[in-house]
């Protein structure tokens, strides 16, 4: 078979009218490239959503389910060596090595480029017997000041359909692009490609996978996955390990942290918080809490990432790059999160959780009793019998992928181009020991120590990961920040620098902690608000704290403890720290900055002899 050429005029002929020349030529190039079999430039209209929707229905790619239970949603299944982002294939090819550091893997970028794109690279050809769809997308609200532009090239109108709920995708930010602004050029293969009449699969994907970024040219390249941060180039590459060296160039914050607004319903008063918890450790859940303590009212900006700028006004403003949300479905119920419950009701694509037989969805953790026949995340049949024998009807990594708009607790301002002004910054992750509820910075360096310091029971979010293990997660930004862990560290150190006071301070904050029986001691969830409101109130300095082995604590009689059925005792285990178990946490995290040898700020490098000179003084 002879491989489709294309020409400029060509491409042009069947781009939209604003298309600048240097985009249909880029376009051009990695068509010739990758040979598909036609192009079509996505507009993001909901005819689009509604064309390539039918055509994946009918080719099997999605199931609709059915319109009276969820109207205009879709289920897909990928396959099982596709269901979670693979952070072993997942590559930094910075010039030199060290610029990507330890925690990240290297590749050289000419020798990967040659892999990807050389004479007998990955990408050529890829797309055979495939549409090549151009998505134009913005990261954040289209034409604000902290927003970014992208171009997705991709042969997956699944991808397309997820990209058109995760981002503002489309005729709105080619405009933009036509009008001169700065656009990362982003290229995505399932890398499956279709000889002459081979009929296609329902989840195309190549057991290689490449999912590879180019900071300094500002490129991302993915092959061989067609599931979520792997595809979604939007997301994980972009948002985070890209944006984060563009952050690092030009004096601003790329961050895994869902943003929300606490209004203080008495006073008016509102309060900006950021979070970032390690994936799938309960973002989406407290993006959109329900306070359990009343005079609070929280309202949704994001759930997982957010884009710090400093403001006009000298404090530092975050937006929610993303358009949707990509959230873990098992154990979210209306118990769990009844806003992510609503917010799916209607326009979602979910993947990978199981079908009722009435043509809707249902997976672990969900209300209500389990059906007594589903069909599983795989496509077989699945009863209370398989789920006996320790089965799960949904994978763990199960995602509903649904417009932030239509979450109930959207904040009025989610969409503020200049952003929301942060008044704190919570760390957290799954501690079942010796981290306490919630501790306060010291000082600023201090709240650097602190996120450099998390780590976390793991979860599913991703592939080849061992689930259960306790993994370092500086930041939750292990798997997305795309240059040197440390010199990140030295840039948020440069950061709070250049802000000074007005930089929020920082918490650590744990809800997992488990006492001798291995129960929970904190209830989570909604409860968590008794901790956003100390905090809060800390951060506007109206309640004392105690100094503590790790920070500054809240005194008992500051915490709003009434109704939440911790007891004194509870209290003092969340607040009894071993100083045994401390000086092995010290001597862990000391080997563990080990690895970046003089790249570590000296500034954290005496955080951490400030904590082993309080463990000495605890013993
Ligand atoms: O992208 C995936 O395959 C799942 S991972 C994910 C999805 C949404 C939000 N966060 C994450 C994460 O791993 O942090
Ligand atoms: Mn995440």
């Amino acid at each position: 078979m002879t491989e489709k050429t294309y020409t400029v005029e060509e491409v042009r002929a069947g781009a939209p009218a604003s298309a600048p020349a240097e985009l249909v030529e880029w376009v051009t190039k990695i068509a010739n490239l990758t040979t598909p079999k036609d192009i079509q430039w996505a507009d993001g209209s909901k005819e689009e959503w509604d064309r390539l929707s039918e055509e994946m229905v009918k080719a099997g790619t999605l199931i609709r389910l059915n319109p009276e239970k969820r109207p205009n949603s879709f289920l897909a299944r990928s396959l099982p060596s596709d269901v979670a982002r693979v952070e072993s294939r997942t590559f930094i090819c910075s010039e030199k090595e060290e610029d990507a550091g330890p925690t990240n893997h290297w590749a050289d970028p000419k020798e990967m480029k040659e892999t990807l794109i050389g004479e007998k690279g990955v990408f050529r050809g890829a797309m055979r017997g495939r549409t090549m769809y151009v998505v134009p997308f913005s990261m954040g609200p289209l034409g604000g000041p902290i927003s970014q532009l992208g171009i997705e090239l991709t042969d997956s109108p699944y991808v397309v359909l997820n990209m058109r709920i995760m981002t503002r995708m489309g005729e709105g930010a080619l405009k933009l692009i036509a009008a001169g602004k700065p656009w990362v050029p982003a290229v995505h293969s399932v890398g499956a490609p279709l000889a002459d009449g081979e009929k296609d699969v329902a989840w195309p994907c190549n057991d290689e996978k490449y999912i590879t970024h180019f900071p300094e040219t500002n490129e991302i390249w993915s092959f061989g996955s067609g599931y979520g941060g792997n595809a979604l180039l939007g997301k994980k590459c972009f948002a985070l390990r890209i944006a984060s060296t563009m952050g690092r160039r030009d004096m601003w914050m790329a961050e895994h942290m869902l943003i929300l607004r606490l209004t203080d319903e008495k006073t008016g008063r509102q309060y900006h918080v950021t979070a970032a918890f390690p994936s799938a450790c309960g973002k989406t859940n407290l993006a959109m809490l329900q306070p359990t303590i009343k005079g609070y009212k929280v309202e949704t900006v994001g759930d997982d990432i957010a884009w710090m700028r400093p403001g006009k006004d000298g404090r530092l403003r975050a937006i929610n790059p993303e358009a949707g949300f990509f959230g873990v479905a098992p154990g979210t119920s209306y118990d769990t999160n009844p806003m992510a419950m609503e917010t799916m009701k209607a326009n979602t694509i979910f993947t990978n959780v199981a079908l009722t037989d009435d043509g809707d969805v249902w997976w672990e953790g969900i209300d209500g009793e389990q059906p007594e026949h589903l069909i599983d995340w795989q496509g077989n049949d699945f009863t209370k019998a398989d789920t006996a024998a320790g089965k799960k009807a949904a994978h763990p990594n199960s995602r509903f992928t649904t417009p932030a708009s239509q979450c109930p607790i959207i904040c009025p301002d989610w969409e503020a181009p200049e952003g929301v002004a942060i008044d704190a910054i919570l760390f957290g992750g799954r501690r079942a020991t010796n981290v306490p509820l919630v501790a306060e910075q010291y000082t600023p360096a201090h709240g650097v120590f602190i996120g450099a310091n998390v780590s976390s029971e793991v979860t599913a979010a991703a592939l080849d990961v061992k689930a259960g293990a306790l993994r370092h997660d500086p930041f939750a930004m292990l798997p997305f920040c795309g240059y040197n862990m440390a010199d990140y560290w030295g840039h948020w150190l440069e950061m709070q620098k250049a802000l000074g006071d007005k930089f929020p301070k920082v918490y650590q904050v744990n809800w997992f902690r488990k006492n001798a029986d291995g129960k929970f001691l904190w209830p989570g969830y909604g409860e968590n608000s008794r901790v956003l409101d100390w905090i809060v109130r800390r951060s506007a300095g109206e309640v004392e704290a105690v100094e503590g082995l790790t920070g500054l604590y809240p005194k008992r009689e500051d915490f709003n403890l009434e109704g939440s059925g911790v007891s004194d005792a509870d209290w003092e285990t969340m607040y009894t720290l071993d100083p045994e178990a401390w000086e092995a946490e010290a001597a862990d995290t000391e080997k563990y900055f080990s690895q970046f040898g003089d790249k570590l700020p000296a500034a954290v490098r005496e955080e951490l002899e400030n904590l082993k000179k309080r463990i000495a003084d605890a013993k």
